[in-house]
């Protein structure tokens, strides 16, 4: 007799679950997170059409079928504005993409959610065919509904209720922590569905691959140029340096590094002092998938998840990974490596 699949699980039933450890609750959250889950599936089968973009015509023209072709990360955003909260779940939707968060009007619903993201993370890579992600972070509303405000919007990452990330590469891969653990799940792309494959992830220790675009040493402050020579070189009571490994999006290599170990740097430059990533919707979702799978996220002077965002689009140095080799960093940027 053949043998039928394991005990497969979907991404919703899984989340279900969640909401069945909250007795009591609305179901509000459990609907968001399904909205997310909708539009990964949308976004990423429009991901995998982006190599005929050229046969079928260029962005800004119309395509065979007489539409105009949008940019992929405006389309990812669109996807996103209209998948979210479409059951009043939500009173702010921010994103990466816009210059200004979208305050929900009250009369859509209760509205307890603040939901931030980066829809198409590392897009200048798709025309490649190089992995990009999504990156979603959700926080509770803390005002009054009627008065929401940026005390809603500008909350630290320690205050997330969820965050996750999509990963579209050879597969589609869904990662998501609501504070219990980080699962992820991959697209079966014959029934659509998100199918759990990663369950409880948690990241080694430390990790032997250092991930940083060092086109740019020449403009680092210098104390991260002696952190990255150390890295490559070998630090006091490791064995030999660590490999070099940078494909240059962010959701790509984090999550490379968050299965094999392994840590990734986008360090302050003489053009980009608080270096080039948004702490609210790449920097502290992914700290927050850091910690719950054990590792570690650090602006270099202290935890990302501590950090209250002073505007939507604030930008932050960010070393995350494996937590002791972040640990490391992080002692050795603020009481200098050459002590330790
Ligand atoms: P984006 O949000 O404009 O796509 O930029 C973020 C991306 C990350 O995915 C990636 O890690 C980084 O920018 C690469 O930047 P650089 O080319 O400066 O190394
Ligand atoms: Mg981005």
């Amino acid at each position: 007799m053949t043998q039928g699949p394991g005990n497969l699980q979907t991404i919703e039933s899984h989340i279900l679950e969640l909401q069945s450890l909250h007795p009591g609750a609305s179901g509000d959250f459990t609907g968001l997170l399904n909205d997310i889950t909708l539009a990964a599936r949308i976004i990423g089968r429009e991901v995998t059409k982006a190599g005929l973009v050229d046969i079928l015509g260029a962005t800004g023209e119309k395509n065979v079928q007489g539409e105009v072709v949008q940019k992929l990360d405006d389309y990812a955003n669109g996807v996103f504005m209209n998948c979210l909260g479409r059951r009043g779940q939500v009173c702010i939707l921010g994103s990466e993409e816009m210059a200004d968060p979208v305050y929900v009007p009250v009369s859509q619903g209760s509205g307890r959610y603040v939901v931030i993201f980066d829809p198409l993370d590392g897009s200048s890579n798709i025309d490649a065919n190089v992995s990009v992600g999504t990156i979603f972070g959700i926080w509770k509303r803390r005002s009054e509904r009627t008065h929401v405000g940026e005390q809603d919007l500008l909350q630290p990452g320690r205050d997330l209720v969820a965050a996750g990330y999509i990963v579209y590469g050879s597969s589609t891969m869904f990662v998501y922590s609501a504070g219990h653990g980080v699962h992820g799940f991959t697209l079966d792309p014959g029934i659509g569905e998100f199918l759990l494959s990663h369950e409880d992830i948690k990241t080694p220790f430390n990790g032997h691959v250092y991930s940083v675009n060092e086109g740019y040493a020449g403009h680092w402050p210098p104390e991260v140029r002696q952190v990255v020579e150390t890295l490559k070189t070998g630090r006091p009571g490791r064995d030999g340096g660590m490999s070099g490994r940078y494909i240059g999006s962010l959701v790509a290599d984090f999550h490379r590094n968050l299965l094999y170990g392994g840590t990734y740097l986008y360090p302050p430059t003489g053009s980009m002092p608080r270096g080039k990533l948004r702490l609210t919707c790449e920097a502290a979702p992914l700290a927050f998938i850091a910690e719950q799978a054990g590792g570690y996220a650090s602006d270099g002077q202290g935890p990302i998840l501590d950090i209250t965002p002073t505007d939507l689009h604030m930008r932050v140095p960010l070393y995350i990974g494996s937590r002791e080799d972040v640990l490391w960093i992080e002692k050795c940027l603020s009481e200098s490596c050459g002590k330790l």
